[in-house]
């Protein structure tokens, strides 16, 4: 099985809101369908949910009434992302099944405490492609909380094991720097603990979920649950095509560390 993850900044524009970058999903979904491999999808909120969820403050916990009505936008703009990625798949021919974190997950302080994975296991078994997202999800600690698609590919890594984890990003994998700022930046190709602790630390762009350091550390921590963890460009055609049939491509390989 191959565990994908479609980041924001690949399958929107994370600058303007709500905006669908419907040409690379659709091509992106045509990559994955190429391939015979079993294959569940999770995908990031991109402009569909980091810009009302930080205007909200909706990842420090409920505790302002009108931050209610904020999660409840947040949660309609995710689902009409999923809604339009749903139709993607579809039109590639991936019999999908939407499940939404919301309504298989709970949290607590933030953490995801619990996931329905046999649910997901069930609709893998019907030969379907269950499709996950970044999502808010009720907190026993803090109300709500946002569940970040990383920590979805966690515990879907944790349970199933899969043969590969590739993420599909916006830039050709991890860099030594801001790759769209430095022309300096050099792609690192394979990424661990030591180079993570090497990397210069900036608070730019800093999303709900946490900066760049702490994502790549997901990964990292994902990478000892897997054969093969890769992050890749999805804005280049033919490389998650690629990735998912094994051949070699343009992209950081991720090396495991302890959970
Ligand atoms: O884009 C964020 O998920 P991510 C989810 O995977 C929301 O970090 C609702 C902002």
């Amino acid at each position: 099985m191959i565990l994908v993850k479609l980041g924001g900044s690949v399958i929107t524009d994370k600058g303007r809101y709500r905006t669908f970058d419907r040409e690379t999903t659709s091509r992106l979904t045509s990559e994955i369908a190429s391939s015979d491999e079993k294959v569940m999808i999770v995908h990031g909120a991109g402009s569909f949910g980091h810009m009302l969820a930080k205007e909200h403050r909706l990842h420090l916990g409920i505790d302002e009434l009108s931050q209610i009505m904020g999660a409840a936008k947040v949660m309609a703009d995710v689902r009409e992302l999923n809604l339009e990625i749903s139709r993607c798949m579809m039109d590639s021919g991936l019999p999908v099944v939407s499940l939404p974190p919301a309504s298989c997950a709970r949290m607590n302080q933030g953490k995801l405490e619990m996931l329905d994975v046999d649910l997901f296991q069930r609709y893998l078994d019907l030969n379907m492609v269950p499709l996950t997202f970044g999502d808010v999800v009720w907190d026993r600690k803090r109300g709500l909380s946002i569940c970040s698609g990383d920590q979805l590919m966690m515990s879907l890594a944790e349970k199933f094991s899969p043969d590969k984890v590739l993420f599909i990003t916006d830039v050709d994998g991890v860099f030594t720097g801001d790759p769209n700022m430095d022309d300096c930046a050099r792609l690192i190709e394979n990424v661990d603990k030591a180079v993570l602790d090497a990397l210069p630390r900036t608070e730019r762009n800093v999303d709900v979920t946490g900066s760049i350091y702490s994502k790549i550390q997901f990964m990292i921590d994902m990478a000892g649950r897997t054969k093969e963890c890769l992050v890749l460009n999805g804005k280049a055609p033919g490389r998650l095509e690629a990735a998912m049939k094994g051949r070699s491509v343009i992209a950081s390989r991720v090396v495991g560390g302890s959970i």
